[in-house]
């Protein structure tokens, strides 16, 4: 469910003392808008994640969509759901988001009748029976200590079989390629609309926030929790989106 006119992202428009990102009522009032013109492929992600949960949904099983912010994913996998007895259990900590995606979720009895919102942190909320587990760029957001413990508690409370999609920004360990990616990235902002300004006040404000890692890392972890068959489905410049399976 997407909203026909969101609110442009100007956030980042005015000069600004630096200051940590927050996941507040600023942003979640220009989100949808916000992570459009910043994370390329977002749409496509999105509809995959569709695709992608009403293959491996079960029945009688829940599906988890973690740091769900407006349901992006959650929508996107409520209108693909075939199976049984399912529900879609959608989580985020910010009280914000977790306010809007209420009031968007019942508008519609169909996504009402399958969705439940969370405003939870995602450590702490018990995940079990999942078919599907999705962080759609939200363990960037796990502080680095935290985020082992996390994808151990998911694939504790998946079924076997079921699938865990990760988005995520990513780092190379080539700096070549390193650098020209982010280069792109900047360039594509700035295809988007966004002002040179814009672009750096936000790299500033997210640097000790979101701590990428490499697509090697997050194979090493998950390949070491237990996971199989990872892979990235979708990269663009420095951003992918990955399955593993348990
Ligand atoms: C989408 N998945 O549109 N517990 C719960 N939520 C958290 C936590 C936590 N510990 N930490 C961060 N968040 C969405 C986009 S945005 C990505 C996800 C971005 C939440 C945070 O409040 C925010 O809503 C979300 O994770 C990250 O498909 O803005 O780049």
């Amino acid at each position: 469910m997407t909203n026909p006119t969101p609110t442009k992202d100007r956030i980042f428009a005015k000069q600004m003392a630096a200051g940590d990102f927050a996941f507040d009522d600023n942003v979640a009032g220009v989100f949808e808008d916000m992570i459009n013109r910043s994370v390329p492929g977002y749409s496509t992600i999105i509809n995959m994640i569709g695709v992608l949960a009403q293959r491996y949904s079960q029945t009688d099983s829940k599906l988890f969509d973690l740091g769900c912010s407006l349901g992006g994913a959650t929508f996107a996998m409520a209108s693909k759901l075939e199976k049984q007895n399912c529900s879609i259990e959608a989580l985020d900590n910010s009280e914000a988001m977790v306010s809007r995606l209420k009031k968007r979720v019942a508008l519609d009895p169909t996504m009402d009748a399958v969705i439940n919102c969370h405003c939870s942190d995602i450590l702490t909320f018990p995940i079990e029976n999942a078919s599907v587990v999705v962080l759609n760029f939200t363990l960037q957001f796990i502080p680095m200590a935290d985020r082992i413990g996390l994808l151990q508690k998911i694939y504790e409370g998946m079924r076997p079989g079921a699938i865990l999609i990760i988005s995520e920004k990513i780092i190379f360990p080539d700096e070549t390629l390193n650098q020209l990616f982010i280069e792109m990235y900047h360039s594509f902002k700035e295809s988007m609309g966004y002002s040179k300004l814009e672009i750096s006040q936000k790299r500033t404000a997210l640097e000790n926030v979101l701590i990428p890692e490499s697509l090697d890392s997050h194979r090493s972890r998950l390949n070491d929790i237990g996971f199989h068959s990872f892979d990235a489905w979708f990269q663009c410049f420095n951003f992918a989106s990955m399955v593993a399976f348990k």
